[in-house]
Formats: C-alpha cells, sequence, structure tokens
C-alpha cells in the first residue's frame, strides 16, 4: 500500500488540478447523485497486473467493460452487474460486509451528455474519504487527497456525445504520514461521501470570489478563468450594481461602501447577489458582519459575544445512519443544536459540508471550521504538511464567503515538540495570509501538575487569537466534585474559548450520579464544570463534547457503547440526555 500511495503521490503531482469552483452551486449544474455500482477491490487488482510493476500500473478497471464492443475477450469484472451504493454516502453503512473496511471500492456510473456549443464542462466532487483517482471515459483526469474538502477536474475534453463512463477509485486506508494520522476518535467513512456535480459555464467564467467586510466597505475579488472581461455585482436589496474589468490577472476588484443589516446569530440576515461576467451569471446569498478580538473579549459587529457552543461531527441523527449526506441530516443536526440554546457551533474535526455551514449560516450559528491535523501527526514530513495546507486552503476556498464562520482551526491536541510548532506556526501563517479577515485558532490541551493544580502551557498561544484549550475534569482527570476545588493557572489576555469538556452517558442507564456512563453520573458532571468553568478568567466561549454520539472503532465497550463513543448530549437517535437540559438550562439562563 505504501508504494500505491507514493505512485499516487507521484500522479496528483502530475495531474491535480487544485481549486474549486465557488460555489458549485448558484450555477448551471447538473446532479450525477445515485445509484453507482461498485467494486470492492482489497488488493488493487484494478491496478495491478498479476506480475505487479508499480512504475506501469495497469488501471484495468478504468476500462469500463460497458463500453466494450468485444464482448468474448476475457474479462473478469463488470460494473453493469454490481451492486449498487448510494452517492453521495458512506459505504460502511450501506452494506453489512463494508461496516470496517478500509481499503479501495471502485465506484462506476454512466453519464449521458449532450453538447453545448461554447460551454465548458467541470466534474465537482463536494468530498471523497480518503483519496480518489477519477477517470472518465478510459482517460485518468488527476487525482485528490483529503477526504472532506471539495475538488474538481475540467472534462470539456473528455465527454462525448452519449454515454460517458466515469469510474472512480476511492481508498480510505489509514496512515501514518496522512492527514488525519492513524489513530483517530471517530469512524473512518469511506466512499463518495458528498455531492458530485457536473457544472456547465462558459468559456470565460467566474471560478472564484471573495468577500470582506470591515463595517463600512465591502471588498470582492472576482477571480476569471478562460480570459479576461469587465465584471458585475448587484445586490438589489442594498441597491448596489458595480461593474468593474478584470485586469490582465482575471481580477476584477470592487470596493463598495455599503450599510447593510448586520449577521448575527439574533438576527441572521442574508442579503441575494448576483455576480456575472458575459453570459456567466452566479446568484448566492451573503451576510454582512465583523468579527475580532480585543484584550479578552471577542466582538462581533463591534459588541462583545459569548459563544454558547457545542461540538460536532457531521454524522447524522437517524435519518441515513453515518456520514450526512445532504440538507436533511444537516437540518436535524442544526435543530438540536438551536433548542440547546447555541449560536455557536464547533464543527469537529474536519470540514463539515457545505450543506451544513450554509444551513448554519441561515439559522444563525456561528461557525469554527477546522482540518484534520489531530493528535501525533507526521510533523516532520513535507508531505504531510503539503497535506495539511491543501486542506486548509479548499475548506477557506470554499467557505471565504460564509459570514457565519469566524475560526478557522488549524489542530486539534496535538503534544508539543518543536517540529510540532513549525508545522502549525506555518500553518497558522498561511491561514493569516489567506484570510486576515478571521480569528485563528487551535484546541489545546491542559494539564494536571497534582490533581487540584490545572495548567494550559504551549507556545502555540502567542500565535493564535483564542486560547481554546479541552479539558476532561470529571471524566478522564478526577471526579465531578473535584471541580470544585481545582485551581487553574492560564495565560492570561486572550478569550478563553473551551473547545471541549464532558464525558459519557448511554440514553436511558439510570442509576447512581457515582456510577459512570449513567446520564446522572454525566449530568451531575456539567453542573460542576459550568460552575467551575464559569469563575475562568476571560471566559469567551463553552463547547460541550459533543452533540450528539458518534461511532468510533476506540470504543467497544460492549453493552455501553457498541462503537459509539456516548459523550453526546443527545444520543444518535436524537433522544436528550439529562445532561442536555443541564446545558440548555446554563445558555438559556441569561
Ligand atoms: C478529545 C478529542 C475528541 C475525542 C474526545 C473523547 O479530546 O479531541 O476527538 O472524541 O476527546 O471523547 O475522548
Amino acid at each position: 500500500m505504501k508504494r500505491l500511495l507514493c505512485l499516487l503521490a507521484a500522479l496528483s503531482l502530475a495531474l491535480f488540478q487544485a481549486g474549486a469552483l465557488t460555489p458549485a452551486e448558484g450555477r448551471e449544474y447538473r446532479s450525477l447523485n445515485g445509484q453507482w455500482n461498485y467494486i470492492v477491490d482489497p488488493m488493487d487488482t484494478g491496478i495491478y497486473k498479476y506480475h505487479m510493476t508499480i512504475q506501469k500500473p495497469h488501471k484495468r478497471y478504468f476500462a469500463d467493460r460497458h463500453f466494450y464492443e468485444d464482448r468474448t475477450k476475457l474479462v473478469e469484472y463488470d460494473f453493469d452487474k454490481a451492486p449498487t451504493l448510494s452517492v453521495p454516502g458512506d459505504w460502511n453503512t450501506q452494506s453489512e460486509r463494508l461496516y470496517l473496511y478500509e481499503g479501495t471500492i471502485w465506484y462506476r456510473t454512466v453519464v449521458d451528455f449532450h453538447k453545448t456549443p461554447g460551454r465548458r464542462w467541470f466534474l465537482h466532487f463536494g468530498a471523497v474519504n480518503y483519496q480518489c483517482m477519477v477517470g472518465l471515459n478510459n482517460t485518468i483526469l488527476g487525482t485528490h487527497k483529503g477526504g472532506f474538502t471539495p475538488f474538481e477536474f475540467e472534462v470539456t475534453d473528455q465527454l462525448k456525445e452519449g454515454p460517458n463512463s466515469l469510474v472512480v477509485w476511492v481508498n480510505n486506508t489509514r496512515g501514518v504520514s496522512e492527514v488525519p494520522t492513524l489513530n483517530y476518535d471517530w469512524w473512518n467513512y469511506g466512499g463518495i461521501t458528498r455531492d458530485v456535480t457536473l457544472v456547465g459555464v462558459p468559456e470565460v467564467f467566474i471560478k472564484d470570489w471573495r468577500m470582506r467586510f470591515d463595517g463600512k466597505v465591502a471588498s470582492f475579488d472576482v477571480f476569471l478563468d478562460g480570459g479576461s472581461g469587465s465584471v458585475a455585482i448587484e445586490i438589489p436589496e442594498l441597491g448596489i450594481s458595480k461593474k468593474a474589468c478584470a485586469g490582465r490577472d482575471g481580477v476584477a476588484h470592487f470596493k463598495i461602501k455599503a450599510a447593510p443589516e448586520l449577521w448575527s446569530p439574533d438576527s441572521p440576515r442574508m442579503y441575494d447577489i448576483v455576480l456575472s461576467s458575459g453570459s456567466d451569471r452566479i446568484t448566492d446569498r451573503i451576510g454582512f458582519r465583523t468579527v475580532r478580538v480585543e484584550g479578552e473579549e471577542i466582538l462581533l459587529n463591534g459588541k462583545p459575544v459569548f459563544l454558547k457552543g457545542v461540538a460536532m461531527h457531521d454524522e447524522s441523527i437517524g435519518i441515513n445512519p453515518g456520514r450526512c449526506r445532504g440538507e436533511e441530516d444537516a437540518k436535524a443536526l442544526l435543530d438540536a443544536a438551536k433548542d440547546l440554546g447555541c449560536n455557536f457551533l464547533r464543527l469537529a474535526h474536519y470540514p463539515h459540508s457545505e450543506q451544513m455551514v450554509r444551513l448554519a449560516e441561515e439559522m444563525g450559528f456561528m461557525l469554527w471550521e477546522e482540518i484534520p491535523c489531530y493528535w501525533n501527526i507526521d510533523w516532520s514530513s513535507e508531505e504531510t504538511y503539503a497535506n495539511a495546507e491543501n486542506q486548509l486552503l479548499e475548506m477557506i476556498g470554499r467557505d471565504y464567503n460564509r459570514a457565519a464562520v469566524i475560526i478557522w482551526s488549524v489542530a486539534n491536541e496535538t503534544p508539543r515538540k518543536p517540529e510540532r510548532l513549525e508545522f502549525l506556526g506555518k500553518l497558522i501563517a498561511k491561514t493569516r495570509a489567506e484570510d486576515p479577515t478571521r480569528l485563528v485558532s487551535a484546541a489545546l490541551e491542559k494539564k494536571l501538575t497534582d490533581p487540584r493544580h490545572a495548567v494550559v502551557e504551549d507556545e502555540l498561544i502567542g500565535l493564535t487569537d483564542l486560547l481554546s484549550f479541552n479539558q476532561y475534569e470529571g471524566w478522564y482527570d478526577g471526579t465531578p466534585a473535584d471541580c470544585d476545588s481545582l485551581e487553574w493557572s492560564i495565560p492570561s489576555g486572550k478569550p478563553v474559548v473551551i473547545s471541549e469538556f464532558g464525558g459519557g452517558a448511554l440514553f436511558g442507564n439510570h442509576g447512581s450520579d457515582k456510577e459512570l456512563f449513567t446520564e446522572e453520573y454525566l449530568s451531575l458532571l456539567y453542573r460542576h464544570n459550568l460552575e467551575m468553568l464559569s469563575r475562568l478568567p476571560g471566559l469567551s466561549g463553552l463547547c460541550p463534547w459533543c452533540l450528539k454520539d458518534f461511532r468510533s472503532p476506540k470504543r467497544p465497550l460492549a453493552g455501553i457503547q457498541d462503537d459509539f463513543n456516548r459523550k453526546g448530549l443527545i444520543d444518535e437517535q436524537g433522544r436528550r440526555k439529562l445532561a442536555f437540559f443541564v446545558v440548555r438550562d446554563y445558555y438559556l439562563s441569561d
């Protein structure tokens, strides 16, 4: 597998096309979602000949039998007769035999296509976990690595009139130098987990656009692809209608004075916007707000705001088990967070879907987004860094225009050492260069110097805007009552956001509040923690870990966990534990 990964790395240098159309929606597009045929290929037979040659992979399965005229040839695979999986969707929850599968699966769909003169076509993937190689009509378009961010390939020249064979090699094998690494506390859902679309654009089109707002002026950079031209921006409700010419670099710049109603959790005001250039036209919705830190406060639109948060995974409540597949799954989670009294979400531990972010914005949640630099990744590897940076840039690129996003976070609970400081220091600098308008953070750790004394010490604090850390007093450390006398030494001068705290309980497991995994224990733990954390100077936000019980292979305790991390305030069916009401009362009490 290691050699295969090297081969893919080499291929990706040659074939990878970075960047995605932003947004993919709001344009002419065709969904390729649906039932795709699949072949499970644990030995990568679809790539290797029996005398395996790394240098010359055979790429056999890209030649879809559907298109063979000579049916007398020996071909030992047949997508037409293969079973199907839903796209989008993880494979683990769609077939019992794939529940624990980590390896290769080949996907195939047939795309009927009719050419329109003067149109360019892009094949856009919302996310594929963890890496993939995409072939169209037996031509390899390229590869992508990173399981949670969008990417695309231009297919204008590869698409044929009539049926087209689209084949995707997907591999979710974990690796020590990957991002995330071998060991992490969530399910490694494999597959084409988010939407696949065919996006049609004119020869010259708007590839991307980015908006910043400083409270008085909205600045827009609009990036054209395929040529230059004039660009128009309209925000009808603000009476804005402006034109500018793109320079030779294909970028048009606007600075527009605006006095919009501001976006905030209490009033998530959004405006329709239309961007056009020649015959290309994008419609979208945007909110206007500012965010910054002053001393130990977070200021939203110039006013102090307390982040009433909860952390969550991108995993659905009941509707489709497993990775969320779309808006309906996202809505169920967001409704639960609303009922909890939240105005803020930590979307952990990797970029969630674009639908999740957009819906959260419409519903008035401020967001923390992060990349999966989780625990101990391979800090010294340049390839690992390049991979992490690419995931970061793809996340920022996708959600740059979302007013809801106020924090980019680069890491979670990473062990302190010089290589890690260099790696994360570079990532933080990159984040600021790419987006100077948002806060930058990392979820750090607290340590106990003795059972009565908690300390947060980390060189990264000098580089981030927030002091964010995870702490599990009453669960991994001490008892709930120990919270009452715990002394804290934390650096002052920055807003403190507790990025995780909590414990486990099985819904319906009632008993003594001294017994682990009972609902009573968990609600006691939350009461003591909330009291303790409220006393911390500079406290500006809280994120209980976490909203919903989530699948994790690290949680095998039979009868209690059964492959679920039970630290949710609700269980996997959405049932509320007692602790849910403790947090809700706290959030609704001011
Ligand atoms: C953590 C991790 C989170 C785990 C959680 C736990 O600190 O950041 O990913 O799921 O603890 O439940 O132990």
